[in-house]
């Protein structure tokens, strides 16, 4: 069967379907190769109980193995606990954060760690940290009167 269609029908047709395949390619090399999804696991957490929760009862790093580190976070208006955090150059963090009053960010500029922290949630994130340096965690979801001053550093070794 042949359909007979005007050229610039062809050619439309033709500019969306491959507008179509190249953002559906752009979104597959995205999720396998720089490991870019949506959050998959559903931790929860009461945000009442967080002060007495482990590990978030003791917000800070905590080794796990060499080289490894796990990093409880507390995001809270108006602040990150901890507030500082040291490790050496090379190290894997695996970073879970949670908040006990408002929907918060945690993003570190200069890396591709950037989390939605949401009451009643644990997010969950590892990244490897190859360059020394200091690092800013900062808040990225507009949470109140103090969310500008809303930062905790991580010094890299
Ligand atoms: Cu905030």
């Amino acid at each position: 069967m042949k359909i007979d269609l005007p050229r610039y029908e062809k050619i439309w047709i033709t500019f969306g379907i491959g507008t179509l395949a190249a953002f559906l390619i752009i979104i597959g090399v995205m999720a396998f190769t720089m490991d870019l999804h949506p959050p998959g696991d559903n931790r929860t957490i009461i945000p009442e109980a967080i002060s007495i929760t482990p590990p978030f009862d003791k917000p800070g790093l905590y080794p796990s193995g060499s080289r490894n580190y796990k990093a409880a976070i507390v995001a809270k208006t108006f602040t990150f606990l901890p507030t500082e955090m040291r490790i050496p150059a090379g190290s894997t963090v695996h970073f879970e954060v949670t908040s006990p009053d408002v929907v918060h960010g945690l993003m570190i500029p200069g890396t591709n760690v950037n989390m939605l922290v949401v009451p009643g949630r644990i997010t969950q994130f590892t990244y490897t940290f190859k360059h020394k340096g200091n690092y800013y965690l900062i808040c990225n979801e507009y949470c109140g009167s103090g969310h500008q001053l809303m930062a905790s550093r991580l010094i890299v070794e």
